[in-house]
Parts: structure tokens; C-alpha cells; sequence
């Protein structure tokens, strides 16, 4: 078996099987040093279904024209065994050959009780110092957790299908404040163009203009142009940035108590009332 370092090399000059092998190693809690400088990241997240991995596909086939290459991340893909190979079927059916540019990855979350925070920023760190040049994240909009993975990219897509109480149930678990760009798929379906338009007038009503919004099929293409450019052009929004981070902290600090190798007998502790919840918190290093 090869050492980490003697990996970390290989996946470093280009070599896929060590770089597959690399982020397993990162899974299981392998901490690599990489030198990098400022990692492209994009999270996409958004309700089941809303078209993520089609509409992924629709960008990569823009990003390969530039000359990128393009890793995603795919956590918990709704089904965690073909998740990946889906998304590169959806590659395939559009005709884009190029898989030496493109890596994917899917991850299951369920494998990790103590959250993806510890290591996806690793991950994150090798496969831009291995050349990728465009990393995307994509997780399903639903839940805490996964709204804290998507906080690890620098930008963040939320993609909506045509169904307004979607966009609804994104504006209540706080996706909304996190996104650059908020973007309604399907414009093939009807109702699309009203979700859209509440979509602008629940944004309008908060004051928040400077979240760019999207009327998009990933399937025939429409409004994609404009929703690339939007992505590659997406300013660093300083308000987002701290929540962003704050979302960064809460999640590595949520993993550092779960990971607490004391945790259960400070529980059984605090069942007997022979500590209490400050006494703990001061246990916890
Ligand atoms: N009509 C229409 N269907 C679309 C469009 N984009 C995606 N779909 C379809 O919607 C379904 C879900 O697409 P996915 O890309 O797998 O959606 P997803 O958001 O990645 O789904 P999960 O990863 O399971 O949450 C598929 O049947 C797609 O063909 C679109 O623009 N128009
Ligand atoms: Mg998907």
C-alpha cells in the first residue's frame, strides 16, 4: 500500500486512481498540506429534483469550451450509488467527451455522523492543487447539514424548480441569505415563469438586490448563457461572506464536539446532573 505522502504526489501530477484514493484517505480523516492559492468553488444546492445535476451538466459543457477542468463533489446524490454515474450520464447524453477534463465524486454523508466539515475543505485543497480548475459542490437544499457543506464554497447557486412553495421552504431555512444566484429551472414547465416572478418580489421585499436571479431550462439551454456568465462573473459579496463563515465555524465546531472522544461519558454526566452544561463546555477541547 502506498504512503499518503507518496499519494498525495501522484494525485498532485495528474494521477486520478491517487487522487481517488487520496480523498478516501481525507474521509477517513488524513489531513494532507497542500499549498494553494484561492480554490474556484461554486456549491450548488436546491429542493430534489429541481434539475442540480442537469443543469451542472449544461455548465461544465460551457466551462470545457474555456479550456477548465471541472471536479464535482456530489454529497448524498439521491441515490448514493449511481448519484455520480447520473451526472456523468447527463454529461454523456450532451455529447461532451472530454472526461479527462471532468472528475466526479459522490459522498455520503450518512458515513459520517460527525458532518463532511472536517475534510471538505481537504478535498477541496487537493483538487485545486491538482489542476482542477473548477470544483463544484452539489447537495440537496434541505436540512442544516447540508446547507453548512454548501457554505464551504466561495459562491453558491440555489437552483428552484417551478413549484413556489419551494422557494418558499428556501427563504425559511436561510438558503436564501447564503445564495449569489438563485435560479428557477425548467422554463420548459408551465408555472415556471410565476415562480420566477414571486422569486422576485419575496427578494424585492427584503431589500435584497444584490442576489442575481435566473429563468433557466437546463434541458433546451434557454437563459444558460446569461446564468454562466452571471456564475463566472459573481462578485465577492462581503454580507455573505460572514455568513458564509459563520456557517464554516458553527459546522467545524459542531464536528470538534461529536468527535469529542469523552463525548458519551459527558453525556451520561450531564444525565446525572453531576456536571452541568457550563462544566462541560469547559471539558470539551
Ligand atoms: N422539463 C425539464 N426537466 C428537467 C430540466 N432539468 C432537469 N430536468 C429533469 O428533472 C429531473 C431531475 O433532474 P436532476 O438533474 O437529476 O435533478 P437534481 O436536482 O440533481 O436531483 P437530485 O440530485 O436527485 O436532488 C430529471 O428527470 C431531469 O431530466 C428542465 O430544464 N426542464
Ligand atoms: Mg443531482
Amino acid at each position: 500500500m502506498n504512503s499518503e505522502s507518496e499519494l498525495l504526489n501522484l494525485a498532485l501530477n495528474g494521477d486520478r486512481r491517487s487522487l481517488a484514493k487520496i480523498l478516501t484517505r481525507i474521509e477517513s480523516g488524513f489531513e494532507p498540506t497542500v499549498s494553494v492559492q484561492n480554490p474556484w468553488t461554486l456549491g450548488v444546492t436546491g429542493p430534489p429534483g429541481a434539475g442540480k445535476s442537469t443543469l451542472i451538466g449544461a455548465l461544465i459543457s460551457k466551462w470545457l469550451k474555456r479550456g477548465e477542468k471541472i471536479a464535482v463533489l456530489a454529497v448524498d446524490p439521491s441515490s448514493p450509488k449511481s448519484g455520480g454515474a447520473l451526472l456523468a450520464d447527463r454529461i454523456r447524453m450532451q455529447g461532451t467527451e472530454s472526461s479527462d477534463s471532468i472528475y466526479i465524486r459522490s459522498i455520503a454523508s450518512r458515513n459520517h455522523p460527525g458532518g463532511l466539515s472536517l475534510f471538505i475543505g481537504h478535498m477541496i485543497n487537493v483538487l485545486s492543487a491538482s489542476g482542477w480548475s473548477r470544483i463544484i459542490i452539489e447537495t440537496v437544499g434541505s436540512g442544516q447539514s447540508q446547507t453548512r457543506i454548501v457554505a464551504f464554497a466561495d459562491r453558491i447557486l440555489l437552483v428552484e424548480g417551478p413549484d413556489r412553495g419551494d422557494i418558499i421552504q428556501a427563504e425559511k431555512a436561510g438558503i436564501l441569505e447564503l445564495a449569489d444566484i438563485v435560479t428557477v429551472n425548467k422554463s420548459d414547465l408551465p408555472n415556471s415563469k410565476l415562480a420566477y416572478n414571486s422569486l422576485n418580489s419575496s427578494l424585492s421585499l427584503n431589500q435584497n438586490n444584490s442576489i442575481s436571479t435566473h429563468l433557466v431550462s437546463a434541458l433546451n439551454g434557454d437563459g444558460i448563457d446569461d446564468l454562466f456568465s452571471s456564475i463566472e462573473k459573481c462578485p465577492k459579496s462581503t454580507q455573505r461572506e460572514i455568513i458564509r463563515q459563520k456557517e464554516r465555524l458553527l459546522s467545524l465546531w459542531d464536528s470538534r464536539l461529536l468527535n469529542y472522544h469523552g463525548l458519551n461519558q459527558l453525556l451520561e454526566q450531564l444525565s446525572t446532573g453531576s456536571i452541568t452544561l457550563d462544566e462541560a463546555v469547559d471539558m470539551i477541547q
